[in-house]
């Protein structure tokens, strides 16, 4: 979005509005940014730029990226939100007070130790992965402005696995057998109180992380512990905090805040 710079141009309180997106001048800038693609790549760990590229092409560009350019909707949330990186910061610049902000999905306890991330998986017996398993992983970092659609901004330093990372070492988002991708991710809290859906070019964007820890410690409970989502390329809503399952699907997985009126992309 234009105003990716300048949180202060967001109307506090309001829903995000489409005529907020982009002239055919800035998008035309923006595909140059975004499908310079020696830059981007740059930015990926290289096993999984490499995979994202092997994806079979349409038009020059690999399927998963394509596929959003297809309708106006998606040209409008998915596709720019792929494409762009959202501004990183230097790690003295993230706040030390962080926000906590809803508590859907939260309000019971958890146990921890018996937690594990359940994968749903068409066809397929669940995976339960624990977080040691997640924490075997490459480490990834992000310090950029966390939104939130209720006009509030904060500059947050967050750390887990990439999430593309994550979904080639599972094997999982492609349909049985094939190279075709689902549409969208479903993930719900253990108790199913909060639930987001997102769509599967912006799930795979470099900057999305499973994240474990907040300013180098571990997750607290109302930051999300002992998991959540990190999504840079969305507002607040969509990064769902305390992660209890997570399933690709073709069909758009239910979100807690699109059915209370708010748009289902809320891309930045
Ligand atoms: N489980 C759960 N996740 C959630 C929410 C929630 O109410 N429950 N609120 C969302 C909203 S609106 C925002 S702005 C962010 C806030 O994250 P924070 O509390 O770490 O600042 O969490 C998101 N994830
Ligand atoms: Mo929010």
């Amino acid at each position: 979005m234009a105003t990716v710079d300048n949180p202060d141009e967001k109307r506090p309180g309001k829903k995000p509005e489409r005529e907020e997106l982009a002239t055919d001048q800035q998008i035309r800038r923006r595909m140059l940014k975004a499908f310079g693609w020696f830059g981007l790549a740059s930015l990926v760990p290289y096993g999984v730029w490499k995979w994202i590229r092997s994806q079979p092409k349409e038009a020059g560009l690999p399927k998963v990226f394509r596929k959003v350019l297809n309708t106006n909707e998606q040209l409008a949330n998915g596709y720019f939100s792929n494409a762009h990186l959202a501004p990183t910061f230097p790690k003295e610049m993230a706040a030390k007070n962080v926000r906590v902000n809803g508590k859907d999905g939260l309000r019971s306890a958890l146990d921890k130790d018996v937690w594990r991330l359940q994968v749903e998986r068409p066809g397929q017996q669940p995976l339960s992965i624990s977080l040691d398993e997640l924490k075997a992983l490459p480490k990834q970092e992000i310090i950029f402005q966390f939104k939130c659609i209720e006009g509030w901004s904060q500059i947050q330093h967050w750390g887990g696995v990439n999430f593309a990372e994550f979904v080639k070492k599972y094997q999982l988002g492609k349909k049985d057998g094939s190279e075709e991708w689902y549409s969208y991710v479903g993930m719900k809290t253990p108790d199913g109180g909060y639930y987001v859906g997102i769509d599967t070019p912006s799930a795979l964007h470099p900057q999305t992380i499973l994240a474990y820890e907040m300013n180098d410690e571990p997750l607290t409970d109302l930051h999300g512990a002992p998991l959540r989502l990190i999504i840079p390329v969305k507002y607040g809503v969509k990064n769902l905090k305390r992660i209890g399952s997570i399933w690709f699907s073709d069909e758009r997985p239910r979100d807690f805040w699109a059915e209370r009126g708010y748009d289902y992309h809320v891309g930045l």
